[in-house]
């Protein structure tokens, strides 16, 4: 017996079988739920669909986050397809968009139309989405973002996703507190670097990762499946005393100051 049998997750966030989003799909799917996908419409026919096919998922449905509209539908048509009195149990949103040439040189050169389009993308879309999923959330249910740990540190080019991911798990906070009275959970999962087309090109990124497990305790790179099996536990009633929390899936990399060297 599954620790999420009878459940039903909607998963925000696959580009590929690389993402963050497929490991958690994948783990919340072993585990029993039955899990639903939204995309940006580009990537639904040739790159999501087949995906949810393998785990026998039909819910596939396109959403850009920067658009009221399109979130609206999205829930939607999960009440039109599940019954108006089917409850979503677990939400995950892990998606982040900020310009290419934001994410090198130097923060202070962050133009308006960047610093918003980050935040809008990368932060505002997990309070517009949970508000939109609001009705169908109930108590029990779980909502699941992903962050990083630049947003506490500086990290080399980082720099307005920094910015971004620091509000996103202040969100989760305030989340968290208002849906807390109706038994509802928001968490983040603060993972480390993994190679997903997200940090696919992005410069020092490769030796970054490297470096990352000599570093770590654990002395490891994380891999999706490490990400999905901690989405398990925030999904589930394993967590059921836990809200507004970032959980570290890092390998431990966060708790060091000065590094053992290695010999
Ligand atoms: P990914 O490229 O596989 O996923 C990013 C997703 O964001 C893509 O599916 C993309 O389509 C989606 N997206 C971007 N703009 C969007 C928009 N306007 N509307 C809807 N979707 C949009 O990369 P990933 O690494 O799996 O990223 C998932 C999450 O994990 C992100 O929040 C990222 O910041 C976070 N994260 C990644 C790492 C890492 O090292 N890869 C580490 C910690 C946290
Ligand atoms: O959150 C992220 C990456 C998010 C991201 C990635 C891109 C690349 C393509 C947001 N926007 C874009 N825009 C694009 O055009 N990560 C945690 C992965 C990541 O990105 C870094 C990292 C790490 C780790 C950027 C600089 C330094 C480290």
């Amino acid at each position: 017996m599954g620790l999420l049998e009878g459940r039903r997750a909607l998963i925000f966030g696959v580009a590929n079988d690389h993402s963050i989003a497929w490991g958690i799909a994948q783990a919340l799917h072993a585990e029993g739920a039955e899990v639903g996908f939204s995309s940006v419409e580009s990537l639904i026919e040739k790159r999501v669909r087949p995906l949810a096919d393998s785990i026998g998922s039909r819910f596939v449905e396109p959403c850009d986050v920067q658009s009221d509209e399109q979130l609206h539908a999205v829930f939607e048509k999960w009440r039109t397809t599940h019954g108006a009195d089917a409850t979503l149990d677990v939400l995950v949103h892990a998606l982040a968009f900020a310009r290419r040439e934001d994410l090198e040189g130097s923060f202070v050169d962050t133009s308006r139309e960047g610093f918003a389009l980050a935040l809008d993308v990368s932060a505002y879309s997990l309070v517009a989405m949970v508000r939109e999923a609001r009705s169908l959330l109930a108590r029990g249910s779980s909502v699941i973002t992903l962050t990083y740990y630049g947003s506490e540190k500086v990290v080399a080019n980082y720099n307005v996703m920094g910015v971004a991911k620091a509000a996103l798990e202040a969100s989760v906070r305030y989340l968290a507190a208002d849906l807390g009275p109706d038994g509802v959970r928001v968490n983040a999962i603060s993972a480390g670097p993994i190679r997903t087309l997200a940090a696919a090109g992005i410069s020092g990124f490769k030796r970054m990762y490297g470096e990352f497990a000599d570093v770590a305790p654990l002395r490891a790179n994380v891999t999706i499946e490490d990400v999905g099996r901690s989405a398990v536990y925030l999904a589930s009633d394993m967590s059921r005393a836990v809200t507004g929390e970032v959980l570290y899936v890092d390998a431990g990399f966060n708790i060091v100051g000065v590094p053992t060297l290695q010999a």
